[in-house]
């Protein structure tokens, strides 16, 4: 047995003292964006099929059911990107939809 002494605990034999720190940064997610196909009268069925197709990346089955779902309901959520890429996604559509006169409509919404 010897006695408890200072330098058991605290190794300080230059006689300085620190103090150690540890900052927690936050990381901030970065905002979300839903694009949103809108449903009208004119738009032909197969070419919003395409439309989902070639902008979004979905296969034939699953472009058809999504184009179904807008053309009951009125709207329907199609992707959540970035701000830029869903801004790109919308220029893209509403670009396409004008250059082969129809009406179709795409905008997007903070999530
Ligand atoms: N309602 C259109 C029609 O009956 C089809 C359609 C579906 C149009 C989805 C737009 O986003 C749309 N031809």
């Amino acid at each position: 047995m010897r006695p408890l002494i200072m330098s058991d605990q605290d190794d300080d034999r230059d006689g300085e003292t620190s103090v150690v720190t540890k900052t927690r940064t936050k990381t901030q997610r970065p905002p979300l964006y839903k694009v949103l196909l809108l449903n009208d009268d004119y738009t032909p069925m197969e070419f919003v099929v395409h439309v989902l197709e070639r902008f979004f990346g979905m296969n034939h089955s699953q472009a058809f059911e999504i184009m179904l779902t807008v053309h009951k309901k009125g709207v329907a959520v199609v992707g959540v990107f970035s701000f830029e890429v869903a801004e790109t996604k919308v220029a893209q559509v509403m670009d396409f939809s004008r250059r082969h006169q129809h009406p179709l409509q795409c905008t997007m919404e903070k999530e």
